[in-house]
């Protein structure tokens, strides 16, 4: 069902401080920058390697206000890791089967990620107490190739 990590989810208090330390002591470099205001999150993708179906990253997260996951998550535990994202082949299918092993979906239907993604979230304490969060890389999009979607929008 998973074939990479797609990401792990890094919850800051200030994104371009973050992206700055990413940048200096790892050598890695961002390549997507956006506001998702359905998330309540302005955040940084910053690539590691290229997988299976797509990349892997670091995605650096700011809360846009307390009352996000974010933010809630900041004020009770401070910054670190918020979430692990899995890439999947279809993430439709993938909560189906999921959700038929008792786990509770946050989603029951995809959302908007990252680099044109669908994303869907586990609830943690389902997973062991990892926010677990599924990714369909843009590219694996039925007839949608990244070239089209730009040309779309
Ligand atoms: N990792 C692990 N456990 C977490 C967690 C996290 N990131 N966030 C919350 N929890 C735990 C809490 O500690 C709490 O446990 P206790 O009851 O033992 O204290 C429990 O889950 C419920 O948490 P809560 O604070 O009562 O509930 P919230 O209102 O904060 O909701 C959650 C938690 C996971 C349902 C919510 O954050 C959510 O729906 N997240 C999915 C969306 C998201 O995180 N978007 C931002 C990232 C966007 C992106 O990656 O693109
Ligand atoms: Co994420």
């Amino acid at each position: 069902m998973f074939m990479r990590i797609d990401h792990v989810g890094i919850a800051c208090h200030d994104l371009e401080e973050k992206i700055a330390f990413f940048e200096r002591v790892f050598e890695l470099t961002v390549v997507a920058r956006e506001v998702n205001t359905e998330q309540g999150v302005k955040e940084a993708m910053l690539h590691i390697a290229d997988g299976e179906g797509g990349g892997s990253y670091i995605q650096l997260l700011e809360p846009l206000g307390p009352d996000t996951p974010v933010g809630k998550f900041l004020a009770k535990r401070g910054e670190g890791v918020h979430h692990v994202a899995f890439g999947v082949p279809d993430v439709v299918q993938a909560l189906e089967k999921i959700g038929d092993q008792g786990v509770r979906l946050l989603d029951k239907q995809p959302r908007h990620g990252s680099l044109g993604s669908s994303i869907a979230f586990l609830h943690p304490k389902d997973v062991g107490g990892m926010l677990t969060e599924l990714v369909q890389a843009a590219e694996r999009q039925a007839g949608v190739t990244p070239n089209a979607r730009n040309a779309d929008t």
